[in-house]
């Protein structure tokens, strides 16, 4: 029997029909009370559902900021470590930013803003979240808000873009009142409906479960607050950007035991006594700079890596060992012209088996030097940063395991430009392998003065 019926034009019955479905919603028969009890019963919760409001999960986000205090990265804001905070490297005032690249569309409700109490002076007075969808133009307004501590939650309508801004409209306070402070966020999250898209809420719940085995970011993002140029590579006298990773031809020399391979500087293979150095193959002016680089030391053995400026050349080469492929071994002299920052795995001169110190002119970089703490541990295989930046006559240096958020920071007071012979410098990286070996790998870096 065929369940559908024929209605021709000028049908009465859809009139009829409509008029009992709309007696029997009228009635009050006890069974369609309690039908409608049910019904509530079984869609309030699936109801409830549909408006849970769940973090969004931040593995592929990247954030930048207009400006970035040496070591405190903008990374550091959504990296899932309570620990770690972004600063600004200036006082607040309008027209400071802080953004992310989602890394794809993204629908949200809402952004939260969570700072510890030790850093509740950092929360941002007034500021505009803007969205876009190119991260140049940010033209769209989402909401205004205004910092609160230690929290700040800014709830809006549904808004879909793959980057916001979040940026500053006034001044922390009076300066000449002590009232001025930088800004610092501890941690970032947007929000979305649960029901958008449930997959979100499996891959939250996932993340919390596995938060502490939660890889260490590798060379894919930005490590620090610099809009990187457009173009890989570097800019002769003035920039390094190596922040996405490393391909060959693009402005490095290689020299010994070191190579691009897989995206990463080598500078070792593992075997004993090798030097590897890579140099930028143009000087750059090193007068004041910032830079950032990631590194990893994979079979941790001996002896460890420097970062160099040097007036020699491209390829230059210190020796061996306790040289770290910038001082002496042996017969084979230091790199003159030169200070290094070292990160040192082994103790030839009683400086410890993992330390780091600064360097000129070629000396033997084993003491004297600072002794990292043991929750810095070079030799654990986990990916670390480096924050150095020089101006005047301070050399700022902060090392940070990515894995915990340990870190320190050490600063030294040297004549750069005199060390090296003048205001320009090849820069990179030397390292140096003895009785034992290691293979460092330098995942990326960036410098800019
Ligand atoms: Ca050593």
């Amino acid at each position: 029997m065929s369940n559908f019926v024929v209605i021709s034009p000028g049908d009465p019955r859809p009139r009829q029909w409509a008029k009992t479905l709309k007696r029997r919603q009228d009635s009050a028969h006890p069974a369609r009370r309690w039908g409608t009890a049910a019904a509530l019963l079984i869609l309030a919760p699936i109801a409830a559902l549909a408006f849970v409001i769940v973090p969004c999960p931040r593995d592929r986000w990247i954030a930048s900021a207009s400006d970035t205090a040496p070591g405190l990265s903008p990374q550091s804001a959504i990296d899932d470590n309570p620990s770690s905070f972004w600063q600004a490297n200036e006082m607040q005032r309008p027209g400071q930013w802080f953004e992310v690249d989602l890394g794809a569309r993204q629908g949200f409700v809402r952004v939260t803003l969570a700072l510890d109490a030790d850093h509740r002076h950092g929360v941002p007075r007034k500021f505009l979240l803007l969205g876009s969808d190119d991260g140049v133009n940010y033209n769209n307004i989402i909401a205004g808000g205004q910092g609160q501590s230690p929290l700040t939650t800014v709830d809006f309508a549904p808004v879909s873009f793959r980057y916001f801004r979040i940026a500053l409209q006034s001044e922390a306070g009076d300066p000449s009142q002590g009232q001025a402070y930088a800004w610092s966020i501890g941690d970032l999250q947007i929000y979305q409906r649960g029901w958008q898209n449930p997959l979100a809420v499996v891959s939250w719940l996932r993340s919390l479960i596995t938060r502490k085995e939660k890889p260490a970011p590798q060379s894919s993002s930005p490590p620090n607050g610099f809009v990187p140029p457009s173009t890989p590579g570097i800019a002769p006298g003035r920039s390094v950007n190596f922040a996405s990773g490393f391909t060959p031809n693009r402005g490095l020399i290689c020299s010994g035991a070191a190579a691009i391979t897989a995206g990463h500087v080598r500078l070792a293979d593992g075997r004993q006594w090798e030097v590897g150095t890579v140099f930028t193959s143009d000087r750059i002016n090193i007068r004041s700079f910032h830079t950032v680089f990631r590194f990893r030391i994979d079979q941790p053995a001996a002896d460890g890596i420097t970062f160099t400026l040097q007036g020699v050349g491209q390829r230059a080469q210190g020796g061996g060992g306790g040289g770290l492929g910038f001082g002496p071994q042996g017969a084979t002299k230091g790199i003159p012209k030169s200070a290094a920052v070292k990160y040192d795995l082994w103790s030839n001169a009683g400086e410890g088996p993992n330390s780091t110190g600064l360097y000129l002119n070629g000396a033997a970089p084993d003491v004297p030097a600072v002794e990292l703490p043991s929750k810095l541990d070079l030799h654990s295989d986990h990916v670390f940063e480096a924050s150095i930046s020089y101006s005047g006559m301070t050399l700022n240096t902060s090392l940070r395991d990515l894995n915990t958020g340990a870190m320190a920071r050490h600063t030294y007071q040297v004549n750069i430009p005199a060390a090296v012979g003048g205001p320009d410098a090849y820069v990179g990286f030397t390292a140096g392998t003895g009785g034992r070996g290691c293979v460092p790998m330098i995942l990326s870096w960036w410098l800019d003065r």
